[in-house]
């Protein structure tokens, strides 16, 4: 019997897959199909699947060409499975030719011609052409203009900024950069925002009243009845509204969730999270940018930092106390929150006039999970115990700081309707509501 293996996303199964796995089969008596699992796409760069494992799963078996489905998890895993069910021929698509010439030393490697005029990218691409507006000043400006070529299925419909300055040439000419909102909003099915804070509210508004969905980000508005305002308006249009915090897409910090939730450390008695970074405040007071243009300690880094306090102790803690440091009378060069929930406790220190260790420790009864600095942006993180020997060390690769599984899911959110945002909208309220706290004076001045 000639057993035959070939591999496969088979997202959005179409007739290239039907006819490749026509071939594989023929080739001899025995089809094993992998297909790849979410994680092992992620790994391998395909970060916008549309279909989950199962439903993929669900189309190659629907062919009835499989003798037998296995999922394909790991690097090197091909290797294996060629030894393990006694592989006699390896074939994949010719897009694939000279890649897999190493598996010769294994079985007998096969290309097969790929099918011209089709793929799952241009299907993904043709459904779903999303236009993005990005409104703002920030830097982020070029980095999200970057990450949205990882994603397919998006374009940028060009820039809304009142200061181009920290914009890359490339982009000012590869794309329209106008200072007005509602030439932009003309252009695009969705925007992202990142003016200053204080402009949210009425952008984030104003965009939903034009009908386009809203990636903004965090904080979503500085006062709690501005945010619920939004939020009703993007539920009764139908809209997506998402807060943007890239941390919450890393791959290492939801595992690190999953952990921390799952117990490995005992329970939880402590969060404590710092984020702090000098060069934004120092480059615009050398260029003599008004401190009300520059996104404050508390807005900048306030909601990175609440999120694992909120995402792991929940939004109910019993007190909470504010300290800043003031500048120019208003603008905080460094927050500090104390916060006390009924078993546990949690702080943040966020700084963009003051340097700190930027590193996350949750600590809990059996040990503690230390996520080094920059935590907001890692792709490893430890769990220790007393016993140095227990400890374990976990790695995750970070692609572009999170922003592409970000763009993905503002995508998936208004491709099916449903928020699949990472964060929910109650830590969102909270961020707000701790950031308003903080403009009605109720800190501690130091
Ligand atoms: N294919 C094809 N013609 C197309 C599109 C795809 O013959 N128009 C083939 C591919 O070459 C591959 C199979 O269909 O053999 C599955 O394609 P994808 O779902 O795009 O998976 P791919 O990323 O190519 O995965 O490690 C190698 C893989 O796992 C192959």
């Amino acid at each position: 019997m000639v057993k035959v293996i070939t591999y496969g996303t088979y997202d959005l199964f179409h007739y290239g897959h039907q006819r490749l796995l026509e071939r594989a089969k023929a080739l001899g008596d025995y089809l094993i199909v992998g297909v790849t699992s979410d994680s092992f796409d992620l790994t391998r760069g395909k970060i916008n699947a549309q279909q989950s494992l199962m439903e993929r799963i669900e189309s190659v078996r629907a062919t009835g060409l499989a003798d037998e489905i296995i999922v394909e998890e790991y690097e090197g895993q091909k290797i294996d499975d060629i030894k393990r069910y006694g592989v006699d021929i390896f074939t994949v698509g010719s897009d694939w030719k000279g890649k897999f010439d190493y598996l010769n030393e294994y079985c007998k490697v096969v290309y097969l011609d790929r099918t011209d005029g089709i793929s799952s990218s241009e299907i993904r691409a043709e459904k779903w052409e999303i236009k993005i507006g990005l409104v703002g000043n920030s830097t982020l400006i070029n980095k999200f203009e970057k990450e949205s070529h990882y994603v397919n299925g998006i374009s940028i419909s060009g820039i809304c900024t009142t200061d181009d300055t920290d914009l890359l040439d490339e982009i000012k000419s590869n794309y329209l950069v106008t200072d007005n909102l509602t030439e932009l909003l003309n252009l695009s099915d969705a925007v992202y925002i990142v003016s200053h804070p204080t402009k949210h509210y009425e952008q984030v508004k104003y965009a939903l009243e034009a009908g386009k969905h809203v990636l903004c980000e965090s904080p979503i508005a500085i006062k709690t009845a501005e945010f619920e305002e939004l939020r009703k308006l993007a539920e009764e249009r139908c809209l997506v509204l998402m807060d943007s915090i890239k941390t919450a897409y890393s791959t290492a910090y939801n595992r690190m969730l999953v952990l921390a939730k799952g117990g490995k450390i005992g329970d939880i008695v402590s969060v404590d999270s710092i984020c702090t970074s000098l060069s934004d405040l120092e480059k615009k007071t050398k260029r003599g940018t008004s401190l009300d243009e520059v996104w404050n300690s508390i807005c900048a880094w306030g909601p990175t930092a609440m999120l694992p306090i909120f995402q792991l102790l929940g939004k109910e803690y019993v007190s909470k106390q504010i300290t800043s440091h003031l500048i120019a009378d208003h603008f905080d060069t460094f927050t500090k929150i104390a916060f006390v929930y009924p078993h546990a406790v949690a702080s943040m220190k966020v700084g963009k006039g003051v340097k700190s260790e930027g590193e996350l420790i949750i600590s809990g009864t059996k040990g503690y999970i230390y996520v080094p600095a920059p935590w907001w942006k890692t792709d490893y993180f430890e769990v220790r115990y007393e016993n140095p020997a227990d400890n374990k060390r976990y790695f995750y690769q970070l692609d572009g700081e999170g922003i592409r599984y970000e763009i993905v899911s503002f995508l998936k959110a208004i491709q099916t309707g449903h928020i699949s945002s990472y964060i929910d909208f109650g830590s969102s309220r909270q961020m707000v509501k701790l950031i308003e706290d903080f403009y009605n004076n109720n800190f501690v001045n130091i």
